[in-house]
């Protein structure tokens, strides 16, 4: 069986992470993914919208994936490798050239990225859509109304 790993931190799953998954499976028979646990996350400076326990869910429930573990270290991966009988290590290529330390132990492979989309993406536009209904809220049903009008007015002006 050709065994295949990944690591991330999978927050705010996107398409971006399922072709990814989707892609590493394909490398091999089974898939094991190591999330990253909130600590290490800290570590990377990413503050993470999901804890950890519903992203090691979420994760595991995607049918590309095979077993999840914990991402604690950087230093776990030769661990991981040689303890799980690793043939395939592979990550998207925005991590390219930095886990080549790896290829003495199993295949690297940098897997193209999904362009458009990110959870640090996904957060932004969530915190602009709160920003506006922060603002819309302050304001009553009538004053929008009559801000409506005007802006009507003003679009068709002729
Ligand atoms: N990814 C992708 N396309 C995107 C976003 C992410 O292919 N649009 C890939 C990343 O390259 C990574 C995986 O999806 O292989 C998980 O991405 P993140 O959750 O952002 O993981 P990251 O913070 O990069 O953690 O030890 C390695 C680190 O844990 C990687």
């Amino acid at each position: 069986m050709k065994k295949v790993i990944t690591y991330g931190t999978y927050d705010l799953l996107h398409i971006g992470h399922i072709n990814l998954l989707r892609r590493a499976r394909e490398l091999g028979d089974h898939l094991t993914v190591a999330v990253s646990t909130d600590e290490f996350n800290e570590g990377k400076g990413k503050k993470t919208v999901l804890p950890f326990p519903e992203r090691m869910e979420i994760v595991k429930s995607i049918r590309y994936v095979d077993e999840v573990i914990p991402e604690t270290s950087w230093e776990q991966k030769e661990g991981d490798i040689r303890n799980y009988q690793i043939n395939v290590f592979t990550m998207g290529d925005d991590w390219a050239g930095k886990f080549d330390f790896l290829k003495p132990l199993c295949e690297v492979v940098y897997l193209e990225r999904t362009k458009h989309i990110s959870s640090t993406q996904l957060k932004a536009e969530l915190s602009r859509l709160q920003a506006v209904h922060g603002v819309l809220d302050k304001i009553s049903r009538n004053d929008l109304k009559d801000m409506i009008t005007i802006l009507d007015r003003i679009v068709n002006l002729k």
